[in-house]
């Protein structure tokens, strides 16, 4: 008898659209499909993150007419699960004959061809239309809750997970929509970073809470409007307890992911100025009490209480703030965001290490804004899964502002700033 021949089909399929049926259709012609789904974090290797988790999409898939198997692919890398199954064909668009994926596409027939098998490929469906679709799905499909639930899942799924300050829904705008590849790498932010600083600073108004969270809520709204992508509110202290629930309330309604509280009392300084005299710590019993209150708060499971350890700012020892790191990860915080205004990484660098060996272990947040010679890769070698860019984007634009402004001033007309400024067209064609 002729033996069924085997199609491996790789996919993501996070918006299932046409195109995606009309491969699974013609690779029926061929034999038997075995999907190849890919994971979250094997999507995050080569696109954006997908809007809809992998268990879901595995429940789409199943469901899909022609489909008569799906194996989890891990990674972007293939190889794996060829040797494995050593399919006759693999059905692919041919979309990727060109750019990020083109070397993959090269090792995935080199591989293939050791026992003969081959790969087809369909003209991939590039129409309007399903751009449009794939869009407004995209857009309505994040709810509340699954925007709320993405940071979670981008913990799970990457190695580091990158953030950026965003004051203004145009920032967040550029967060939203800036995709690069380098060095056959995808590159994108996972999301905005609510600063209390560049909140402050925008509004012309010292980082000592003097812009009170309504007006930072409403910000953060404008900004929550435009985007999809998770929001990491900085809460300063949190505020008083009695407070605190209606914060993890408003924040949560928003769709923000997180919320990073830090351990001090009193009137607030910004971390990064020298002098911290007058600025104190909260005791660590206050400080989990908190905690505990941020948690019964949050009406989501996915909603993270990041708790934020000021004592190496502050001039304390390490051992202080490992002692905390326990306490507030035993009160229920998800993640420990240890901060230092050291001009190296040795002192985070060195807290993650002691920090890993303790059984109350949790994902480490840096904010390497004076460590800022750190490189990623690093951070992750260290234990940190999630990095914060914490004002850059304000400190891009205040001295082009400043430029643009000195320039008409000292010329007396706007034409020889012209060069270094976006073009009217531009600006219009950014919303
Ligand atoms: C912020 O961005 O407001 C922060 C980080 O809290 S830092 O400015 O370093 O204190
Ligand atoms: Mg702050």
């Amino acid at each position: 008898m002729k033996k069924i021949k085997t199609i491996y089909v790789p996919m993501g399929a996070d918006v299932i659209h046409s195109g995606h049926l009309n491969i699974i259709n013609q690779a029926k012609k061929y034999g038997e499909i075995i999907i190849g789904l890919f994971t979250d974090s094997a999507i995050a290797e080569y696109k954006s993150f997908p809007i809809i988790n992998f268990e879901q999409r595995y429940e789409i898939m199943k469901n899909i007419r022609g489909v008569n198997q799906i194996v989890k692919q891990d990674t972007w890398d293939y190889s794996k699960n060829l040797k494995v199954i050593k399919p006759d064909y693999l059905i692919h668009g041919d979309d990727w004959k060109i750019g990020i994926q083109r070397k993959t596409r090269t090792k995935v027939i080199q591989i293939l061809k050791k026992w003969g098998g081959k790969l087809i490929e369909i003209p991939y469906t590039r129409s309007p239309q399903i751009s449009h679709v794939h869009e407004k799905v995209k857009n309505n499909f994040f709810t509340i809750e699954s925007r709320v639930s993405i940071l979670k899942r981008l913990i799970e799924s990457k190695n580091i997970v990158r953030f950026i300050e965003s004051h203004n829904p145009l920032t967040g705008l550029i967060i939203e929509n800036l995709k690069i590849t380098y060095k056959n790498s995808f590159r994108e932010f996972d999301g905005m970073w609510s600063s209390s600083l560049t909140d402050s600073v925008a509004r012309g108004k010292p980082d000592n809470q003097s812009v009170d969270y309504s007006t930072r809520l409403g910000g953060l709204n404008e900004i929550l409007d435009v985007t999809n992508k998770p929001l990491i509110f900085d809460a300063d202290n949190g505020g008083r307890i009695e407070h605190l629930s209606y914060l993890i309330r408003s924040l949560e309604r928003a769709g923000v992911s997180a919320v990073v509280m830090e351990d001090k009392v009193g009137l607030k300084k910004n971390s990064l100025y020298k002098n911290q005299s007058g600025v104190k710590q909260d005791s660590i019993i206050n400080f989990c009490k908190k905690i505990r209150k941020a948690n019964e708060s949050k009406l989501s499971k996915d909603f993270l209480i990041i708790a934020r350890i000021e004592s190496l700012i502050l001039g304390k020892k390490l051992e202080d703030a490992i002692k905390r790191a326990e306490a507030y990860s035993r009160a229920g915080a998800d993640a420990i965001l240890i901060h230092s205004k050291s001009k190296n990484s040795n002192e985070v660098f060195n807290f993650a290490k002691k920090f890993k060996k303790n059984k109350f272990y949790k994902p480490l947040v840096a904010v390497p804004s004076t460590y800022s010679k750190t490189h990623e890769k690093d951070l992750v070698k260290n234990g940190f899964k999630i990095v914060i860019y914490a004002n850059h984007l304000l400190r891009a634009a205040y001295p082009a502002m400043l430029n643009a402004a000195r320039t008409i001033l000292a010329n007396q007309r706007s034409y020889d700033v012209e060069k270094k400024i976006s073009s009217i067209k531009e600006v219009i064609n950014l919303i």
